[in-house]
């Protein structure tokens, strides 16, 4: 599925019905009640994120809001930073509500990307991530955010941290799917847990380079358009993968010893419309973890919440209380059987 095929199916998600995003002006819309969206930045009159009030982004760790882009990471390192979108809370008297962001079933996320900086071959790191999770703003190790994410996590890995790199050709986009209980091996790029992958020479480009991120009917497709050529080249198709519905999007990027410029010039949120038959309906009901058919992940195993001071207090009471109880009974019962052998006895 390329090109334009795909136009028809897709519109800027905004719950208002006034937004566009057609002819490279980016609107941001947001209103009482409805989920957020609409954001990019740049290309003239969009809406700067930490400039407009109105925002729906939050920026974390070091990243910054430059003219034309964010830079999630300057090219130093040890820096990390990420972009959210954010919590809409709405005022419904008596109560604030907070309202989950994004209830899409079918959608689509643009990114449009630059990765560049002084290092030369293989000396420069560690690239960036896309989410859809559950969790927001946490960061961690896995590109800048928490590990044991619940969601979905694109990574665009530029650094080979494994030392045998047989198939695999960085810079490498893999994917993730994840119910909270794997961890994102970094040594090994992400390897035992990835979906799907794909080389994307994306460094130092002199011309734009973007990601998309479908997901429709419970596919996910990967594409990239990195060769200046205004073409969507595959990178990842998976059927079967589940994801709830009001996760937040995010991106992060993390450097390390080596480092680069990480930097997001737009993100385009699209709702896509599309038709399900009756017995597709029945089987793409909302589901509460995400999870990919055929692949199993581990089962998630909460830890037992620690007993409070209440609670230990009530165990032990009644512990005691029992065991007084089962003495004093013990005691009725052996004197009993006393009295009757010394009836016996006489
Ligand atoms: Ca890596």
């Amino acid at each position: 599925m390329k090109g334009r095929q795909w136009e028809r199916w897709r519109r800027p998600w905004n719950p208002l019905g006034g937004g566009s995003c057609g002819g490279g002006v980016c609107r941001l819309e947001m209103g009482p009640g409805c989920c957020s969206f609409f954001f990019c930045w740049g290309l003239g009159r969009g809406h700067g994120v930490g400039t407009s009030s109105s925002s729906l982004w939050n920026l974390m760790g070091n990243a910054m809001v430059m003219t034309q882009y964010i830079r999630l990471t300057p090219d130093m390192q040890s820096k990390q930073g990420a972009l959210w979108n954010r919590v809409v809370r709405i005022f419904l008297p008596p109560v604030w509500l907070t309202q989950k962001p994004c209830f899409l079933r079918d959608w689509e996320l643009q990114v449009h990307f630059k990765i560049h900086g002084q290092g030369k071959k293989n000396l420069h790191g560690d690239g960036l991530a896309i989410w859809y999770t559950k969790d927001r703003m946490q960061p961690g190790p896995v590109f800048g955010n928490m590990d044991k994410f619940v969601g979905l996590g694109v990574f665009v890995d530029t650094y080979p941290n494994e030392e045998k790199q047989q198939e695999r050709v960085f810079p490498y986009i893999s994917a993730m799917v994840n119910n909270g209980s794997l961890s994102y091996d970094h040594e090994r790029d992400g390897r035992p847990t990835e979906l799907g992958g794909c080389t994307a020479i994306v460094r130092n480009l002199h011309y734009d380079t973007f990601l998309v991120i479908r997901y429709v009917k419970r596919h996910l497709t990967i594409m990239m358009d990195i060769d200046g050529k205004h073409e969507w080249r595959d990178c990842i198709e998976v059927p079967g993968v589940r994801l709830p519905r009001g996760y937040y999007f995010g991106t992060s990027s993390i450097t390390g010893d080596l480092s680069d410029n990480h930097d997001v010039i737009s993100l385009k949120l699209f709702e896509l419309t599309v038709e399900r038959t009756p017995e597709e309906e029945k089987l793409h009901r909302d589901v509460f973890l995400p999870s990919v058919d055929n692949m199993k992940l581990p089962e998630m195993t909460a830890p037992l919440p620690p007993l409070s001071g209440l609670a230990l207090f009530l165990i032990v009471f009644f512990s005691l209380v029992f065991s007084v109880f089962a003495i004093v009974i013990g005691l009725i019962l052996y004197n009993k059987w006393q009295d009757q052998s010394r009836k016996r006895f006489y």
